[in-house]
């Protein structure tokens, strides 16, 4: 039997590249220099879509796929995926969850542990000689025993909680309802209201129209001067501008996000700036969760050509 046709919108490890590739007949569209040409050329034969969840798949994409069945996105985030789009004409839609929870939940604690303490600014002090030649490092603020607020408490919020709570933090979180599971954690509806009565707000909501820049300036100065952001979410779940005003002027205290705006062009501003912790949208990656992701993409694929129940579907 032929190789179903397969568009690979970016690239990925190449230990998924080669099962990829022994099982599918795939269209590199990140590799072709005229991604329209290769569009026009191949779009009406692709079946399915692997993508990234930062790439995911407009609308022009899409309909340059007449019969497009399935897009397969590598990550729990599919907001890059035109829903609209695919609702319109019964693609169906699958992502990779599970896999990587507790590894993003890891890094969003690692990164309110180094910036609390700041921990780059440390070894810049070991390794420029500022240790032997000025003495001790400038004090830092104490993260155990604080009050953490967790915006968007699903699978990964749920999981930096339950890590919060191994560093003695007191823990609420503001969901679009109380969650049954979250009996010791205290809800508070309002998101403004859960940043005025946190040190440390994580934000881990999966991204949508409905939930884009909603920590907006409202949020950002009720956290205030003494206060943390952390976003291992998406950027659109934060209004860029008002975060970068509030860093910039001291009206929130600090900052650390591995997602950005335009990433992985992001605004310059951000590189002025010595109170943020700036990492490369990399919460899910280790190797072995970019192994199970990749797993997953092609197990979706695969359940779709042999006519079987999808194992993650979303839409
Ligand atoms: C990316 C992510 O997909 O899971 C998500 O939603 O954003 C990430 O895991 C990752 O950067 C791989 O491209």
């Amino acid at each position: 039997m032929d190789k179903p046709p397969i568009l690979q919108v970016g690239p990925y490890p190449q230990w998924d590249q080669e099962p990829l590739d022994a099982a599918f007949q795939v269209h590199r569209y990140f590799e072709a220099a005229d991604k329209a040409e290769l569009l026009a050329e191949v779009g009406p034969a692709i079946k399915a879509i692997a993508t990234r969840g930062e790439l995911g798949a407009n609308r022009g994409m899409i309909e340059a796929c007449p019969n497009l069945e399935l897009i397969s996105v590598y990550g729990v985030g599919f907001d890059a995926v035109d829903l609209q789009a695919c609702r319109e004409r019964g693609i169906r839609v699958t992502n990779t969850p599970d896999v990587l929870t507790n590894d993003v939940a890891d890094l969003g604690v690692a990164m309110m542990l180094c910036q609390s303490r700041g921990m780059l600014g440390a070894e810049t002090w070991v390794r420029d000689g500022s240790w032997t030649e000025k003495g001790l490092y400038p004090l830092k603020r104490r993260v155990w025993g604080r009050r953490a607020g967790v915006l968007g408490l699903g699978r990964i919020g749920f999981e930096v909680a339950k890590r919060l709570k191994g560093f003695d933090l007191q823990i609420a979180y503001s969901d679009v309802e109380a969650k049954p599971y979250a009996s010791d954690m205290s809800f508070v509806a309002d998101p403004v209201e859960l940043a005025r009565q946190s040190n440390f707000l994580f934000v881990t909501l999966a991204a949508s129209a409905a939930t884009r820049h909603i920590v907006g300036r409202q949020v950002i100065e009720a956290l205030g001067p003494e206060g943390m952001l952390i976003n291992i979410s998406r950027a659109s779940n934060i209004d860029e501008e008002a975060l970068l005003e509030a860093l910039e002027t001291g009206k929130l205290g600090s900052a650390a996000l591995d997602v950005f705006e335009g990433e992985p062009k992001l605004n310059p501003r951000f590189l002025a700036l010595d109170n943020v912790l700036l990492q490369p949208h990399h919460a899910s990656g280790t190797i072995e969760t970019r192994k199970a992701m990749g797993q997953l993409v092609r197990d979706n694929l695969t359940a779709h050509f042999a006519g079987q129940p999808l194992p993650t579907p979303v839409l």
